[in-house]
């Protein structure tokens, strides 16, 4: 009957455990920018006088985000939005109902200034109620 050796379990599971160790110590969560949706319809980032995100290529951010209800939102609460056209279908596209929340995005590998719009018609300051993702290495 075939039986296993607990000492060679052990003799393979330790190196693994000792290379992937430094890994969990060393690990550190992702950048945190927090930002603002104002009930006047403007964003605000915290240690920014603009509203300007400036990351790297493929930088893994945690947006975390206060939003407020303007004037004006959709039926269904959402009060705001943070979207980028060209990337769109790789999560900013961010719908904002009145709370507190988190959302991990990953940056564009790309380079350049992209414009972030507010998609929901929020009430006066919506057309302006822009933000701008800086990506540069
Ligand atoms: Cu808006």
């Amino acid at each position: 009957m075939y039986r296993v050796n607990p000492i060679m379990v052990l003799k393979l599971i330790v190196p693994l455990f000792l290379m992937v160790l430094p890994s969990f110590v060393f690990a550190q969560g992702p950048r945190v920018i927090n930002i603002t949706a104002t009930k006047d319809n403007k964003f605000k980032i915290a240690g920014e006088k603009e509203p300007v995100i400036t990351a790297k290529p493929g930088e893994v951010l945690k947006l975390h985000i206060v939003s407020f209800k303007g004037p004006e939102f959709e039926k269904d609460g959402t009060a705001h939005s943070i979207t980028i056209k060209e990337f769109k279908d790789k999560g900013w596209n961010i719908r904002l109902k009145e709370g507190t929340f988190d959302f991990t995005v990953v940056v564009p590998d790309a380079p350049g200034e992209y414009k972030s719009i507010c998609d929901v018609k929020c009430g006066k300051g919506h057309d302006d109620m822009t933000l701008k993702l800086i990506v540069k290495s």
